[in-house]
């Protein structure tokens, strides 16, 4: 079975429908077919400042929503970044590897950094797409699915992978993304021209898959779409319209052609209508589910704790080989 690996960060409060569609949902799907490594990423979540007890309760919460979401510990490796101290250790060989000037390109650092300003910048936060790339290399990943804002990260895995193999003998798989075309990037909806996300989405404009389902009902109703009337997919022209029928087209199963045909003749509010009848669908049982997991800590720390025991043999022994291959002395 080829193997992959992806993770999802502790965010605050809920997983958000770009995360959902554009990535924890491949990896449901994938756990079927591949050998597959998830894991929620705390150790990219210090890289800006954390309140000690939110952390934990969110790392918690984002296992939580993963089950719920329907990874199976049974059919896939579910752990906590920081239960594998592997990550760490690699991180540092690949900070080693890697060009001051090959990450300061890493886009998502250059919007993110001008945001927060450089005081408020941390160097983990520069380097964090170079712990993104040891966690990919420890688990010999083959595929990495993930939204189409972590393609570069995936290059720099790539790069960095081949360099380390040419340099000192065959050691890494050289991973591939797997990035869905239909969703792959998931808009704001109130913004379609920016993504859906925790730092740049307005409150209305973001799904938050853990909010009341009237609230969610209400935010999807309320998404900006265009003054035409015609329901068809034309991202450049109709970004609002086309990523509402993204997001239909996933959950209901049909394909956006057949919505639009369905749609005919309609108006926007039918979609819409439509829409947030399908999300509340989804979100009802989703929250019911997390919460399930939440309500029993010891069954989901179990768990975790059997992913971490799974996900450190592989660590551990591509660590011992990339060790071995930079000529560190083994302990005795
Ligand atoms: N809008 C999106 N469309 C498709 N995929 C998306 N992902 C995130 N936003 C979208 C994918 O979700 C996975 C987990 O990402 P993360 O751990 O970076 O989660 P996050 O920090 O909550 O994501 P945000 O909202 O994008 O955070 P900020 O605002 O901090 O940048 C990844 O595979 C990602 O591609």
């Amino acid at each position: 079975r080829p193997r992959v690996l992806s993770g999802i960060q502790p965010t605050a409060g809920s997983f958000h429908l770009g995360n959902y569609l554009g990535a924890v949902r491949q990896w449901v799907a994938l756990q079927e077919t591949h050998d597959a490594f998830y894991m929620v990423v705390d150790l990219h979540a210090i890289t800006i400042p954390q309140d000690p007890a939110e952390l934990r309760a969110n790392t918690r919460l984002a296992a939580a929503q993963l089950l719920a979401a329907g990874l199976d510990p049974d059919r896939c490796t579910l752990f906590i970044q920081s239960h594998v101290p592997e990550h760490a250790q690699l991180g540092w060989v690949m900070n080693c590897l890697t060009g001051f000037g090959e990450a300061s390109r890493m886009t998502q650092f250059k919007d993110k950094s001008a945001k927060q300003g450089s005081d408020r910048t941390t160097v983990g936060l520069f380097t964090y797409p170079v712990l993104q790339v040891a966690d990919i290399l420890l688990y010999q990943a083959h595929q990495v699915p993930v939204g189409e804002d972590q393609r570069q990260h995936i290059e720099l895995t790539r790069d960095l992978a081949t360099r380390f193999n040419a340099r000192l003998g065959e050691t890494f798989t050289v991973p591939e993304p797997y990035i869905l075309k239909e969703t792959a990037k998931i808009y704001d909806l109130q913004d379609p021209s920016i993504k859906m996300s925790k730092s740049a989405s307005t409150p209305k404009g973001l799904i938050n898959l853990l909010d009341e389902p009237k609230t969610t009902a209400k935010k999807v109703k309320s998404a900006v779409t265009d003054t035409d009337t015609v329901i068809r997919f034309d991202p450049a022209e109709k970004p609002g319209v086309s990523n509402l029928l993204t997001i239909s087209s996933v959950l209901t199963g049909k394909s956006v052609a057949e919505l639009e045909k369905e749609y005919e003749g309609k108006m926007y509010g039918a979609l819409k209508t439509d829409l947030a009848e399908q999300m509340v669908e989804f979100v009802t049982p989703f929250r019911e589910r997390t919460q399930a997991y939440l309500d029993d800590p010891e069954t989901l720390d179990a768990i975790l704790a059997k992913g971490a025991e799974k996900a450190r043999a592989v660590a551990a022994e591509t660590l011992a080989q990339a060790y071995d291959r930079i000529g560190f002395l083994p302990a005795k």
